[in-house]
């Protein structure tokens, strides 16, 4: 397995208040070393280390076509509002410059923008206050910056545009390579998540969309290898964190080359979206499909949905899949509610790749939520194994 890693993802460390205590982020640096420990253990994996740049040689592949940050920014202000990135960019030193904070502080919004303010416009703009701007650009109290946020949020994001790259290596250069075996997945091992994450407001632990960030780069090294042509790829997203991906939904309602299918637990976080009546708006209706399922959901229970979910996706014939994959769902998780144990996700894998077309797939598996570190590792491996079949 291509397994996509940066360092810089370990920088963001947060606090958060969960019922109406602050504690230490239960999204935390831990949650991505425990899985890159298990990963490095077995040979199988190439683990590429976007930050590695002493030593381009170990790849496996060829850099026929570089990643560049200019790529990653110009792809980051497409899909996201520059000003809400520009807030991400900076908050953090500003508050420090105003000696709010100190800077191995995290910041938190204080007051969030009520929706039912319908003022004028005065109130649809960000606040001049640096620290009223916090609220204004979030959703919840999940989503705190520290000294080494945007590092690291820029990091998640260059990990889930090189994903799209390495799937669309020209095939021709790559077969050139000496090292090139065909690969048909890419491990994104994103951090922060991102599917929670709309254009212009962080929550859930999210700041920026990945997933949607990867479909866009599909598009752009897609259009770049043929250029003259307009390819639109189909991308199918399955989404398989416990929570419903309200960011990854809503960027693409009303896109019908975008299917987003999501399994997640009933009336949980972010509470307001995922119901099975959200099919989707104007050429977009019937390419979003949820499945929220109750608490305690087991394992038997849960594949049956999966392979609903699964149909769904072969009939739709995409080019590309993107799995949102999050390990909430684990039954010891202090997030999630279903009853998955270690060995259900090599079930889960086999259930999304159950036939020849399904395998065929193109696919990028990007990390979003899962939260207790001691069994992540474990649960990607078992997963992994699934996937390999
Ligand atoms: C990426 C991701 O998994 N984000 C999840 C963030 C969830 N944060 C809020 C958790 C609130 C938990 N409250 C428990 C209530 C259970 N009914
Ligand atoms: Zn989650």
């Amino acid at each position: 397995m291509w397994v996509i890693y940066h360092k810089d993802t370990l920088l963001h460390q947060t606090v958060e208040l969960i019922g109406a205590k602050l504690i230490p982020a239960l999204e935390s640096p831990a949650r991505i070393e425990a899985i890159l420990k298990v990963l490095e253990e077995d040979e199988e994996n190439t683990i590429q280390y976007l930050h590695d740049k002493q030593n381009p040689d170990n790849l496996p592949f060829p850099k026929c076509e570089p990643l560049s940050h200019d790529l990653v920014q110009e792809l980051l202000t497409k899909t996201h509002d520059f000003s809400y990135l520009e807030h991400l960019k900076t908050a953090h030193a500003a508050w420090v410059a105003q000696g709010l904070v100190e800077e191995d502080d995290c910041i938190l919004p204080e007051c969030f923008r009520p929706p039912t303010n319908t003022t004028g416009s005065r109130s649809e703009q960000p606040p001049e206050d640096i620290f009223a701007r916090m609220g204004y650009y979030a959703f919840d109290m999940s989503s705190g910056l520290s000294k080494g946020s945007w590092k690291a949020i820029l990091a998640s994001a260059t990990i889930a545009v090189e994903a799209a790259r390495l799937l669309t290596v020209p095939t021709m250069v790559a077969l050139q390579s000496p090292y090139f075996k065909i690969q048909n997945t890419v491990l994104a091992l994103c951090r922060p998540p991102g599917h929670h994450c709309d254009t212009k407001m962080s929550g859930g632990y999210c700041y920026v969309n990945n997933a949607v960030l990867a479909v866009e780069a599909l598009h752009h090294y897609l259009n770049g290898q043929y250029p003259g042509l307009l390819l639109i790829p189909k991308v199918a997203i399955l989404d398989l964190d416990f929570h419903h991906g309200n960011g990854t939904q809503d960027y693409f309602y009303s896109n019908s080359a975008v299917l987003y299918v999501s399994i997640h637990g009933l009336n949980e976080f972010p509470y307001y979206s995922g119901f099975e009546e959200e099919t989707g708006r104007d050429s977009g209706r019937g390419f979003n499909c949820n499945y929220p399922i109750p608490v305690k959901t087991s394992a038997e229970e849960y594949m049956a949905v999966l392979k609903a979910a699964m149909d769904k996706i072969q009939d739709f014939q995409p080019d590309f899949l993107i799995v949102s994959l999050g390990f909430d769902t684990f039954r010891l998780d202090p997030l999630g509610s279903f009853d998955l144990d270690t060995e259900d996700y090599e079930t889960m894998a086999r259930c999304v790749r159950s036939s020849d077309e399904l395998r065929s797939i193109p696919a990028i598996i990007m990390l979003e939520g899962g939260y207790v570190f001691e069994n992540l590792g474990e649960n990607m491996k078992s997963f992994l194994k699934g996937w390999k079949g």
